[in-house]
């Protein structure tokens, strides 16, 4: 009897203990559940009409379904804004959730480079606990901060090269073998697997070399539509009539793709700088590049079908990574707590304008694809088109995770927005500023406001232009109004919006660059 008392006494202390440690391990998943996990993807020059989610003339050619996936079960957002739209200072802004004035990343060009003792908001999340990974392309020419380990694109100029990739890993450089989006993948879903602890929350950024300039396809896709011929956008013959100064006088129209671009056959022996010079001719003003016996109709026509199609396959590429991170999610039970947000660091023309590239003010460029997933708080399916601007994810994301911080920043939280409900006093328009000028391509330094329904801009430096547009009646910016005196009394009152957001964000230091914007600028009308 004693020996059956003492088994049954045994037994129960151990049932209780294994009762405890499944309660332990209960309140720790209860714990670390309630913070999200965050995979934030940013693919470089990716714009909103390359994705089928947003509809778009290219939609039923090159469909973007893992992308749309994540549209149709989260929120796609329609007024998602770059404050200055071009690589390395809209990666600064939204690492610092401030504008190019106060995180000080102004331009890629002139030797740009981040400030590496900036507060960041990858280093937050990393001082309260969460595990932070960084792959792809960084692009900021310091070394990433708040990251427990990072693998980058490191080229000149960090750029980074689609094809066997040096890669600096944790301070190290690396020569991969392969193609880089799906090498930045890689290295992503081993660190999803081997890398991180599996029950503590992370951050990872997985950030895109593609589709950015020279668009290499992967191997697999370089004829996938070698058949057909691409629709072309509707302004693809744009004459930028009224707009002769600013829009009509850049360098990234359909005459300056290069010979490297175009993806000619490289003649045998050149080396070094003739190298260089063949592979460039046409980025310049002067040279075109097509084949003999074309007419120049023809020969535009010729030069945006490989443009578009090497574009549209290297977001295909993008794609099918994207793809393969949803299915590691799904497969390992990630997927309702962790919040994936999908984006690029500006948006691009592909040929809308007659243009390739970013920098303006005018649509296709500063509206940036954006689209979260989280079935914790966010409605399946659900569209949004609210203003926010890539300052603000910075505090969105912190927010989201419940990261309380002093950090001051121009941007401010859209959680409230993810759940379905808009403040009554969201801000209704952005301020934007663009400084890199004349390289690359010749777009002239401005600034500027854009609201739902109207885009005014002044461009300044070496010309003196104010531009507006009447998004409702225009949506393709093809008439500036600015001048016209039945739009008199919105000019005067966009342009005190527009100064007070100038204040608001501290601009009056931002213009040393270039000059000081003074009331001059504005004119009288402003106080009308
Ligand atoms: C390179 C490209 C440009 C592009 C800039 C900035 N030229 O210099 O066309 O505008 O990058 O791009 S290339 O022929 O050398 O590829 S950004 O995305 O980094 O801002
Ligand atoms: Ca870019």
């Amino acid at each position: 009897i004693s020996a059956l008392i003492l088994s049954a006494t045994l037994l129960t202390a151990c049932g209780q203990a294994k009762v405890d440690a499944q309660k332990q391990e209960i309140k720790e998943t209860v714990t670390t559940q309630q913070k999200p996990n965050i995979i934030y993807i940013m693919a470089d020059d990716l714009t909103t009409q390359a994705i089928s989610a947003y509809g778009g003339i290219y939609k039923d050619i090159a469909p973007t379904p893992n992308i749309d996936r994540l549209a149709k079960q989260g929120m796609l957002f329609n007024d998602v804004l770059c404050t200055n739209a071009i690589c390395g200072p809209s990666r600064a802004a939204i690492l610092t959730g401030n504008y190019s004035n106060e995180n000080g990343y102004y331009k890629n060009e002139g030797g740009g480079k981040f400030d590496e003792t900036k507060w960041t908001f990858p280093q937050e999340f990393q001082k309260n606990g969460y595990q932070t990974s960084l792959f792809g392309k960084w692009h900021l020419g310091t070394e990433p901060q708040g990251f427990d380990v990072f693998k980058y694109h490191n080229s000149a100029g960090q750029q980074g090269h689609y094809w066997d990739p040096v890669f600096n890993e944790n301070g190290k450089d690396v020569k991969e073998k392969g193609y880089s989006t799906n090498l930045s993948t890689d290295f992503a879903m081993d660190w999803l697997q081997n890398g991180r602890k599996q029950n503590d929350p992370f951050l990872m950024v997985l950030q895109y070399k593609a589709p950015h300039r020279p668009w290499e396809p992967d191997t697999k896709y370089e004829k996938l539509w070698d058949d057909i011929e691409m629709p072309y956008p509707s302004t693809f013959n744009d004459d930028y009539k009224g707009r002769e100064l600013t829009a009509g006088d850049t360098e990234m129209t359909m005459d300056y793709f290069s010979r490297r671009d175009m993806k000619l056959e490289e003649p045998e022996g050149l080396k070094g700088v003739d190298r260089i010079k063949w592979a460039f001719y046409g980025a310049k003003p002067g040279e075109i590049v097509q084949p003999d016996g074309m007419t120049a109709e023809e020969g535009k026509k010729w030069r945006y079908q490989n443009y578009i199609k090497d574009y549209l396959a290297c977001v295909k590429s993008v794609d099918d990574n994207i793809g393969r991170v949803l299915k590691y999610l799904d497969d390992n039970d990630l997927t309702d707590n962790t919040i994936i947000v999908l984006t690029s660091d500006q948006g691009f023309y592909l040929g809308d304008h007659g243009f390739f590239d970013k920098r303006f003010i005018y649509e296709e460029s500063i509206r940036m694809p954006f689209i979260v997933q989280y079935p914790k708080m966010v409605k399946p399916g659900s569209v949004n088109n609210d203003i926010i601007t890539n300052v603000d994810f910075a505090p969105t994301l912190l927010d989201v995770a419940g990261i309380k911080t002093d950090q001051k920043m121009h941007g401010q939280s859209f959680k409230s927005v993810l759940k379905g409900e808009t403040p009554a006093d969201w801000q209704t328009g952005m301020y934007y500023h663009y400084y890199e000028f004349p390289y690359w391509h010749h777009v002239q330094p401005h600034y500027g406001i854009r609201t739902q329904d109207f885009t005014l801009a002044h461009f300044y430096y070496n010309i003196d232009v104010w531009e507006l547009y009447d998004l409702n009646k225009d949506p393709e910016q093809l008439h500036n109004v600015y001048a016209d005196p039945a739009y008199a009394q919105t000019v005067a009152r966009l342009k005190n919006e527009l100064k007070a957001l100038m204040a608001k964000n501290g601009n009056d230091k931002s213009l040393a660059d270039f000059r000081m914007i003074t009331d001059k600028d504005f004119g009288s009308i402003v106080d009308q």
